[in-house]
């Protein structure tokens, strides 16, 4: 069994002490531990009170996600753990030391007390697991909160702080001294006057205000298109609540929570999500970086470039509380820079998020400068200009002559050669890519570039950097793109190729959005700008791609995207809403002609498949060439980097839903049809679907030699 309780006893009160390193989730030794500990102190005389703790650095993080889907179940279930302390005549008090989610605070909100450190997060976050609270915590969190603010938590599934916990009802203390000292003390208070026992079952004052009140519920239910828009588990969340809040007998409604939860366990997204979760710690581990790698010490950065994304990243050090200086050579993009920032901040500060005092200390670490030389105090310097690499390797080769030995130089180029950069300088070792994305200060995402020459502590340090910068980190080779936008431009191009064979932008669009993500490539093409790729190209002379043909021309008659209200479709005066325009349609239409292609209707199948598909055919060559090392990393990168919804679990473990040889069928489909090299089917794909294997199970493998 994994996991253990200790036991131990402090005059009247004993002590179970959860042992499950690092974060104490419920695993079978833990529920065994919790189930013989709660009896043997019910049934001793000497004891009059029993405090529950966790060791190490949580309280319980939640129910053991890895038992999720295991055949046979070991040690005692966790719903007889909670009933036999619920039913304890003895008093037990939670002194929560640490993070106590999902399960964690619904083994919490089973004790007669709680008390909490300041410091601990508490929350039900099942819901992001494509799961609902089903310990109870659906009907017992709105008798102490009220249903609204219950309805919020477990909604959203974000953590809160202690303090809020207790102005919220959910923890009745915040220690003042040593967690576990402080909840002995409270122990014993309660043992001094008389023992008094209080389950959170026999509350009703909170909810029966809102018995009945249907209004509430559609509130919440019309939300959660804009919110969980797709997603199975919050209108179940819902419902649990709804009988929580409608039914006197308790037992009724834990039972409607246990099939309700069975149903989210057996959903498709429920799976998806948790290979997400898995995926996003496992892209953190470096398979050739050992872990005790001594790292670079980092404390302060250095930005090239006040821009967007230089902005952005200067914001990700200051939130992380580290100093960085911000360079840009012209003092009004220096200066508009800084707006910016502060313009960022002061909207959190606006909406309640973030007090005036906490924006104020982060201002104050972002330090602009007009002198190159000043950057040279930075441990890393991250160099985020636009994409040309003439200008970027002049950069690097300055950069080598001012930063101090042993500073980590990195650039955020998006998908140009970071081998060419390196050689900028004398010391390649010390380079790699660092590729956020935009809004950097928002997005989760950074690609660290595995230069040819990055050294080790180099790699070690900026994929650890990404991990104190709040950022889900995953390691790219370097090739032109990297992982995601390598990727994007395969999904791109066939939509643009659809377009021309006879579907519609919306129909495209429409297509994307079902599918879950915030829009399709013709409306994200309006929103970025359709007049960037065009200048561009005119830069150089123009190109002869047939996929660039039609933004061009709608560039030529002015037709921008939603700057200028049209694109390829048009904008209402304000508004974003893409609306179908005949104008930009007969574009398609023209270009589509004269370029010769036979127009034709498609259905939504196949749509999907065009986008979708050559994302995991040049996902499966990233991998078959090394570029990538695990699927699971191209679907972290997707999920946290490109709005890919992740109850679908990125682009791989979509293709593994579908069944890798039905996707190689249409992939060889799609090549004999239309001779696109995108849908030659990569090596690894082939071999894969000869071995009957999919992605999941080559990345078992891989994982398995770490
Ligand atoms: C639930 O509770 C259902 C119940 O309502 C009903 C049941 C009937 N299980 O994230 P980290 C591992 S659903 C198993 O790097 P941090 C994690 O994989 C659950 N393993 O650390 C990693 O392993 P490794 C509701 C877990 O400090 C290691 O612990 N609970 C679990 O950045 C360290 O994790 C949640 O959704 C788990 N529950 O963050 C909480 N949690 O070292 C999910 C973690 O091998 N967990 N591991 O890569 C978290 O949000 C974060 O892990 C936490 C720690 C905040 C706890």
């Amino acid at each position: 069994m994994k996991g253990t309780v200790h036991y131990d006893q402090r005059g009247e009160v004993a002590l179970l002490s959860i042992d499950n390193p690092p974060v104490n989730p419920l695993s079978s030794g833990v529920r065994q531990g919790l189930y013989d500990g709660v009896s043997r102190a019910i049934g001793d005389d000497s004891i009059s009170a029993i405090v529950v703790t966790g060791m190490h650095r949580a309280f319980i993080a939640g129910a053991d996600i890895s038992e999720f889907g295991a055949s046979a179940r070991e040690g005692a279930g966790l719903h007889e753990v909670l009933k036999i302390m619920e039913s304890s005549t003895k008093p037990i008090i939670a002194a929560i030391n640490g993070t106590a989610f999902g399960g964690g605070l619904e083994v919490a909100l089973c004790c007669d007390y709680r008390i909490a450190a300041a410091t601990a997060p508490v929350g039900l976050p099942e819901v992001k697991l494509g799961l609902l609270p089903g310990a109870g915590g659906t009907q017992r969190l709105p008798r102490l909160t009220g249903v609204e603010t219950a309805l919020q938590t477990i909604i959203s599934g974000n953590p809160m702080a202690a303090p809020d916990a207790l102005a919220m009802g959910i923890v009745d203390r915040i220690a003042t001294g040593d967690i576990l000292e402080d909840g002995i003390s409270m122990a014993r208070e309660i043992v001094a006057a008389g023992s008094a026992t209080r389950k959170i079952r026999d509350l009703d004052e909170k909810i029966v205000a809102d018995r009945g009140n249907t209004a509430l519920f559609e509130k919440f239910e019309a939300n959660l298109n804009k919110t969980h828009r797709g997603q199975f588990a919050p209108t179940q969340i819902l419902k649990c609540v709804e009988v929580a809040v409608n039914t006197d007998d308790f037992d009724a409604g834990l039972a409607r929570e246990a099939e309700l939860f069975a149903e989210c366990m057996a959903h498709p997204q429920r799976e998806a999500l948790i290979h997400v979760f898995f995926a996003e710690r496992a892209a953190g581990k470096i398979l050739d970086l050992p872990k005790d790698l001594p790292l670079l010490k980092i404390e302060r950065g250095s930005v090239v470039g006040a821009g967007t994304m230089g902005g952005g990243i200067a914001m990700c050090f200051a939130n992380a509380g580290m100093p960085v200086r911000v360079y840009d050579k012209d003092a009004e993009n220096l200066a508009r820079g800084i707006k910016v920032i502060a313009g960022n901040y002061a909207r959190t500060v606006s909406r309640g998020r973030l007090s005036q005092d906490e924006m104020d200390k982060r201002m104050a670490l972002i330090i602009p400068t007009e002198n190159f030389d000043d950057l040279n105090d930075g441990d890393v310097v991250i160099e985020a200009v636009y994409e040309n690499l003439d200008l970027k390797k002049e950069i690097f080769g300055r950069l080598d002559k001012i930063m101090k030995a042993g500073a980590l130089l990195a650039s955020n180029t998006s998908g140009l050669d970071l081998d060419a950069i390196a050689a900028a300088t004398s010391r390649p070792e010390q380079v790699c890519g660092m590729h956020f994305f935009s809004p950097a200060n928002v997005m989760r995402l950074l690609e660290v570039v595995r230069g040819e020459g990055s050294s080790p502590a180099t790699l070690a340090t900026a994929m650890s950097l990404g991990k104190r910068l709040g950022k889900v980190s995953v390691m790219a080779g370097n090739c032109p793109g990297f992982i995601g936008n390598r990727m994007l431009g395969g999904y791109t191009r066939q939509a643009s190729m659809m377009i021309l064979e006879g579907a519609t932008p919306a129909q495209v669009d429409k297509v994307i959005y079902d599918f879950g993500l915030a829009m399709g490539p013709f409306a994200m093409n309006d929103m970025v700008g359709l007049d960037l790729g065009w200048r561009a190209r005119k830069m150089v002379g123009g190109s002869n791609q047939v996929t660039v043909r039609i933004p061009d021309e709608l560039c030529e008659l002015g037709r921008y995207g939603q700057k200028n209200g049209k694109g390829y479709y048009r904008y209402e005066e304000g508004s974003r809403v893409p609306l179908p325009d005949p104008e930009a349609d007969a574009v398609i239409a023209r270009v589509a002609g004269e370029l010769g292609y036979q127009q034709r209707d498609f259905s939504d199948a196949e749509i999907l498949k065009r986008c979708i598909y050559p994302l995991v055919n040049i996902g499966a060559k990233l991998l078959e060439e090394g570029h990538a090392l695990r699927a699971g990393d191209i679907d972290t990168v997707y999920v946290n980097g490109y709005g890919f919804p992740a109850y679908v679990g990125g682009p791989m473990w979509y293709a593994d839903t579908q069944g890798l040889d039905n996707v190689l069928a249409d992939m060889e489909g799609f090549y004999k049809e239309t001779g696109d090299e995108v849908w030659k089917p990569s090596a690894l794909l082939l071999k894969l679907v000869k071995e009957g294997r999919n992605f999941a199970s080559l990345d078992a493998a891989t994982n398995a030699t770490n």
